[in-house]
């Protein structure tokens, strides 16, 4: 299996506005928007613009970059969909859970008693 960036992914395609998606924030570095399989009401993914893979290949400072939008957003979401608390994840690798090769950190606003969909 190759790990080399593969720039169609469906998240490159977003972000070359091939293919539509339901932003909720942008920036020069990121890009948020809505899961199309989400979790839970308010399922958000938050990607850089730069081409990494996963959280494994990336630059120290893409990450820093993105975890301090993915707070961000974060907070949003979280009251946006009335949430009692968010679950955050990042999968690497098929063997990680990973089907989208474009790293993405997934927020997920959760309601007490309220178990995720998937
Ligand atoms: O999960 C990848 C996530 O990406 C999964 O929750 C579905 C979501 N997905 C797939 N295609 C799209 C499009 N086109 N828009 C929005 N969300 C999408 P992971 O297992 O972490 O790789």
């Amino acid at each position: 299996m190759s790990t080399a960036y593969d720039p169609d992914n469906i998240f490159a395609k977003i972000l070359r506005g091939e293919i539509p998606a339901h932003k909720v924030y942008e920036d020069d570095d990121t890009l948020a928007f809505m899961d199309v399989m989400p979790q839970a009401e308010g399922h958000t993914l938050v990607i850089p613009k730069t081409p990494s893979r996963g959280l494994l290949d990336a630059d120290p400072a893409v990450l820093a970059r993105l975890i301090a939008v993915a707070q961000r957003v974060g907070r949003a979401v979280k009251t946006a969909f009335e949430a009692d608390g968010l679950t955050v994840f990042q999968y690497n690798e098929p063997a990680g859970g990973q089907t989208v090769f474009h790293l993405h950190v997934h927020l997920v606003p959760r309601r007490e008693g309220v178990s995720l969909t998937r």
